[in-house]
């Protein structure tokens, strides 16, 4: 039995991002926009791609296209959005379990160990192709999607999906994001939530760089102060 168990955690359930959270995909998304934008000949900046994390991938284009002062139809921009798509998904075609970020594995096994309910909680379209890569899909209890919510973060309809199938309450979940809009969307949930990497964000609990060396006891001290 995992020593995690003594641990006085005040928590039912737990939600992880996906992309920057459990797979490095981020600059992924940012190689297949920056392509996207560069036939337009804009240079998307590395700070205008800090605003799409966690944003579905409609409202990125419409952000990219309004940046770039650029007027399109909604099925240009359909169309741009399938063409990002289409050279994103052959950037993750290389993908395996190597590339789950460092420690988040070890740190879900510690987790499953204990009892504690599992989900993903993502905006991206991708995510169970992605989680099915990485070979970890089977260690969550549910996958929410960007297919199974109408409104993108900062909406906290993505972690309320997911605690409502937990069957637990959102009070009794911490978020794991590395997006302010997905902080946002946890505090919207009324969820505690730790944010993920070295990106400035506003208004978590606490904020760890990687799960690298991390554990439910630090988990615990951050959530219970
Ligand atoms: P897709 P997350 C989000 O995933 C990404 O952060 C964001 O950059 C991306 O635009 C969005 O998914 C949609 O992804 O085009 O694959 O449907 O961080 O919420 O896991
Ligand atoms: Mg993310």
């Amino acid at each position: 039995m995992s020593s995690a168990i003594n641990i006085n955690l005040d928590i039912k359930g737990l939600i992880f991002d996906l992309d920057g959270v459990i797979a490095d995909t981020a600059h992924l998304h940012y190689k297949a926009w920056c392509q996207i934008a560069c036939q337009w000949k804009f240079d998307l900046s590395v700070d205008q791609n800090e605003k799409l994390k966690g944003v579905s991938r409609k409202n990125a284009m419409q952000k990219i296209a309004k940046w770039a002062g650029k007027s399109f139809s909604e099925k240009e921009l359909e169309d741009f959005a399938e063409q990002k798509n289409t050279l994103y998904l052959d950037y993750c075609e290389s993908l395996s379990h190597k590339d789950a970020l460092p420690g988040v594995v070890s740190f879900i096994d510690e987790c499953r160990r204990t009892g504690l309910k599992l989900a993903v909680g993502s905006a991206s379209k991708n995510a169970k192709i992605i989680l099915q890569k990485l070979q970890i899909i089977d260690l969550f209890q549910i996958v929410v999607d960007g297919n199974m919510v109408e409104k993108s973060k900062p909406h906290p309809e993505v972690f309320l999906k997911a605690a409502q199938f937990l069957k637990i309450n959102p009070s009794d979940c911490v978020v794991f994001e590395d997006s302010q809009a997905g902080i946002q969307a946890a505090l919207n949930a009324g969820m505690k939530n730790i944010g993920i990497g070295s990106s400035d964000l506003l208004n978590c609990n606490a904020q760890i760089q990687s799960f690298e060396k991390y554990n439910l006891k630090k988990l615990s001290t951050q959530i219970n102060n």
